[in-house]
């Protein structure tokens, strides 16, 4: 009974947490109001703003009273006491991490309260708003004139609240509580090779639409048939039904007028045989438009196929090599989370000047730019969960976070013709439960879009016969499109020399793709080719992983570990880390190294 109860409570409760209705597609291009730039803000440990003494949540109680920051008291009579005042505080730069911000915050975990006044007068008053968040990290609480309009979990995805019961005209406050601790059930989870940066990382907006408007779409290429531009559209509001909905693209002379279910949906597929197809040497985007007699949505969608034949990957039906590098979300402008256009523009021209045609964005889904840019500079991109090494495999709340986290960046980016892998995991110890967990994250990533390829970040072993034989000895691999794996070999493996001993056998007649491979080097640091940290060494464990790669016979692919040296608690090795991990090809102030230019030469003859 109890159990039963018990069951009930986590499924009530994972309900309500992941039952929002989805954010609006298309939040990138969309009219909108920006909420960015200076926020106040409240340092709180102790979650101090969010319980009162006995541990109890302000929100739970009537009164709230003074304690609740959410409602931003201001001390009204002389007796009156209020302990905190948002109005009097230093402020934080948003979209932007607070570790890198303030000194005081570069090793803080917990909760920052953020708050923000504004006006806003709706164009039409029968008009919805939208707070729409890009990402926070990780665990978020929202308010709006001291109501709760919601909680988010999970620190890189866009979340939304709809707000037109709340708004007024004048003096709204918005009132933001991030959390960015790390827990055993997160997903991510405790331990990670990369800095766990709090705070509203990407950008606030607000949007207005219509009473009824284009809530969803997917546009894409058929899967089956070159010539035919299929999707989905769905409005939500009161008069979704039986709507008119026209969707033109003018440069293949399409104007289509389709009429929506009950349900507000439309199904559609349009025969066209002059689509320029989308690929890295011919990015062509199309002007999409879909409008009804209320709202009108803009996108610049690009069509092209993927497929996994045997062992190699298809691009428009020919065979590809995927030239990548892998990427953190770190931006080499100015240190910390990237945010800004101008950081995933830099980011992807290092990665083109590398000869690159593919990125794997490691190890959670980043900003938006990111495949924004990619689309338009012809970048394949790998998008991935931060299933990270050990997660809590038998939690059901960690598999719901980890689904919603998947679910999440499949809405956002279901319509970027770059994004052509899904990656479940990354490094995850083989077991049942991990087995079974990863497995449904699978099917339930097939369901949401069988267009796109899945893989996952595995490891290699020993072969159990063969002497000097590394294989794949992981369930998974068989259920995967795309057979990745990261290997070490001349890093945490041996030395560089150790690559000419090895042999590959491979028994999985899928493509191949190295999720990563590489080592250290500190810029500048020059020495013969045997001294670890020196450039020289991480050239020559780039020239000998290259050989002893070209020997695995399906192998379409690779992308290095990594584009630049990034932020990690874990690297404290002082005069070379300094909490970097120095696995870059170009350091953090955007030099080059020496092994930058063997990737790079590769890339070249291929
Ligand atoms: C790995 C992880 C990556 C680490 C890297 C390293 O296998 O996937 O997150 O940063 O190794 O440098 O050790």
């Amino acid at each position: 009974m109890k159990k039963t109860y018990l069951l009930f409570c986590t499924v009530f409760f994972l309900q309500i947490l992941y039952s929002q209705e989805p954010f609006i597609a298309n939040a990138y291009l969309r009219n909108s109001t920006s909420l960015n730039g200076y926020w106040k803000y409240i340092v709180d440990p102790y979650e101090n703003g969010f319980y009162n003494y006995r541990y109890e949540p302000f929100e739970n109680l009537k009164p709230t009273g003074n304690g609740a920051f959410f409602t931003n008291a201001k001390r009204k009579d002389f007796a009156d006491l209020v302990e905190y005042d948002f109005d009097k505080m230093d402020s934080l730069q948003v979209p932007g991490d607070w570790n890198s911000q303030k000194e005081k915050l570069y090793y803080y975990e917990g909760t920052v309260w953020y708050k923000k006044s504004f006006d806003y007068v709706k164009k039409d008053t029968k008009n919805r708003v939208f707070i729409y968040f890009g990402g926070a990290n990780y665990e978020t609480d929202i308010y709006l004139n001291g109501k709760k309009l919601g909680k988010h979990i999970g620190g890189f995805t866009p979340f939304q609240f709809e707000i037109s019961h709340l708004l007024k005209e004048k003096d709204n406050f918005i009132i933001v509580k991030v959390d960015n601790k790390r827990t055993k059930e997160g997903v991510p989870t405790l331990n990670t090779d990369w800095w766990n940066y709090g705070g509203i990382t990407r950008d606030v907006k607000l949007i207005e639409t219509p009473e009824t408007y284009i809530t969803d779409y997917q546009i894409q290429l058929d899967v089956k048939n070159q010539n035919i531009i299929s999707g989905k559209i769905k409005l939500s509001g009161t008069t979704k039904a039986n709507t008119n909905v026209v969707l033109e693209i003018d440069e293949l002379d399409i104007k289509q007028t389709f009429t929506t279910d009950k349900e507000g949906r439309i199904n559609f597929k349009i025969k066209n045989n002059n689509i320029s197809y989308w690929s890295p040497s011919n990015p062509k985007l199309y002007k999409v438009i879909l409008r009804t007699h209320q709202d009108q949505v803009i996108d610049s969608i690009g069509f092209r196929t993927i497929e996994a034949k045997e062992s190699t990957i298809l691009l428009n039906g020919e065979s590809i090599f995927l030239k990548g590098i892998s990427i953190h979300e770190e931006s080499p402008i100015k240190g910390g989370r990237s945010a800004s256009i101008e950081d995933a523009i830099q980011l992807l021209e290092y990665a083109k000047s590398l000869g690159c045609n593919y990125v794997r964005l490691a190890h959670y889904p980043h900003n938006e730019h990111m495949v924004r840019m990619a689309d338009k500079m012809g970048m394949l991109v790998w998008e991935e969960n931060p299933v990270y090494w050990t997660i809590d495999w038998n939690n059901s709340k960690t598999y719901a976070n980890a689904q919603n986290q998947m679910a999440e960046v499949i809405h956002r980016d279901k319509n970027r013709a770059s994004v052509i892998i899904w990656s479940m995991a990354n490094e995850t110890p083989t077991s049942k439960a991990r087995n079974k967990f990863l497995n449904q994250l699978l099917q339930f990533t097939r369901t949401k879009d069988s267009t796109r390829l899945i893989s996952a970040a595995l490891e290699i072993q020993e072969h159990p016969t063969l002497p000097n034989t590394k294989t794949i000895m992981d369930s998974f691999a068989d259920a995967v499109d795309i057979l990745s794996f990261n290997q070490y070999i001349g890093w945490y493996d041996g030395t560089p020399e150790k690559c000419a001993t090895i042999n590959w056998k491979i028994n999985q007649n899928k493509p191949v793709i190295i999720s990563e491979f590489g080592g250290g080097a500190k810029f500048g640091l020059h020495g013969i080719k045997e001294d670890r940290w020196t450039e020289e060494y991480q050239e020559f464990l780039y020239q000998e992983n290259l050989k002893m790669l070209s020997r695995i016979e399906q192998l379409s692919g690779m992308s290095p570990w990594i584009l630049v040296d990034f932020k990690s608690p874990r690297r404290v090795l002082p005069g070379i880390q300094d909490n970097f991990n120095r696995k870059g090809l170009i350091s953090e102030k955007g030099e080059k190294k020496k092994a930058f230019f063997v990737l790079q030469n590769y890339y070249k003859s291929k």
